[in-house]
């Protein structure tokens, strides 16, 4: 039996529940608590990490624990070939797969969760408290005031850990725009994302757009309404979960108010993440510095730059 240590809402790790069902392999989750990783910490954790990360799962046949989506879906293919192959074809479209694993982790995967949890942030930071607290103190994290009060704490250290404040200056939504129309340009007549087989690429695809389906920015786009289509198509084929508690908690908060949507601008960025070979980059930096000191002003005036609250896109907002 596979055990998969996860943050359910982490798109790493949808990547994996949908890959441990796709080739049909015994599994069972196990939640982690994202502030002490009680759970992780009996394994050793992998050098090229700053700290213990979910996805991570342990084999109770081989004993092996790895850590690291992409290093997963190798593990899982090595180990259990007769399961449907998530890296099929010859070996040089398996390389494809493999370098659109790290591509995808680290080009998509990193922004993508930067501007979502900005959108929680911005639209209802109390879902952060649900989402990181609802199993620590009986239920007082549900309690109105100190659920607000919770939800801004937790706003203020993520995004200290992900410097969701440095979005606007680096140019990042522009950045990830241009990927995604790049990409959008060279999907349009492919079924699959690698060769002319379902594949590895076309799971973590799925799973790493799923943030930006709550970004308006992205997800009202003209041009990538293909990019989001193949996302549930993919999601459906592969008996993947609906929406998860951050669309549905964004989706009611935008039954009382309108979206927070983004003022429009011309700007050429490239997006900084870096892979380190066939490994994937990542972008956690550590909390308790002296720069945490700046964290409030960053949450409550950086953050919300260029953001405004509009029903509808225009021709100067999205
Ligand atoms: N490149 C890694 C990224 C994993 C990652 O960053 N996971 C996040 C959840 S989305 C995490 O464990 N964060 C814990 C932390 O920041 O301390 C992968 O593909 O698995």
């Amino acid at each position: 039996m596979i055990t998969l240590y996860e943050l359910h809402w982490s798109h790493y790790c949808e990547k994996i529940r949908l890959a441990l069902d796709y080739m049909g392999l015994e599994w069972r989750m196990v939640g982690i608590d994202a502030f002490n990783k009680n759970q992780l910490r009996a394994h050793p954790m992998p050098s090229h990490l700053p700290s213990h990360t979910v996805p991570a799962i342990h084999d109770a046949r081989t004993g092996r624990f790895v850590m690291d989506s992409t290093p997963i879906l190798r593990y899982l293919t090595e180990n259990y070939q007769q399961a449907p192959n998530l890296f099929p074809g010859d070996q040089a479209n398996r390389e494809a797969i493999d370098a659109k694993l790290v591509e995808f982790d680290t080009s998509l995967g990193i922004p993508a969760r930067r501007f979502s949890y900005t959108q929680v942030i911005l639209e209802c930071p109390n879902l952060l408290a649900d989402l990181f607290l609802s199993h620590r103190g009986g239920g007082l994290f549900s309690a109105p005031m100190i659920r607000s009060v919770a939800g801004a704490c937790l706003g203020i250290l993520l995004s200290k850990r992900f410097a969701f404040h440095r979005s606007e200056s680096l140019g990042l939504y522009e950045a990830l725009e241009a990927y995604l129309l790049q990409l959008a340009i060279k999907l349009e007549s492919s079924t699959f994302i690698v060769g002319t087989t379902f594949s590895a690429a076309d799971i973590a695809f799925a799973a790493q757009i799923r943030p930006l389906t709550v970004v308006p920015f992205f997800a009202e786009h003209p041009r990538l309404q293909g990019l989001f289509e193949r996302h549930r198509k993919t999601v459906a084929q592969c008996n993947g979960e609906g929406d998860f508690p951050y669309q549905t908690g964004i989706a009611n908060a935008r039954k009382c108010k309108p979206p927070v949507r983004r003022k429009l601008r011309t700007l050429t960025a490239s997006l900084p993440f870096q892979s380190h070979g066939d490994l994937s980059g990542n972008d956690q930096n550590h909390v308790w510095t002296w720069g945490m000191l700046t964290m409030p002003f960053h949450y409550f005036v950086s953050l919300r730059s260029r953001k405004v609250r509009q029903y509808l896109a225009t021709a100067n907002v999205r």
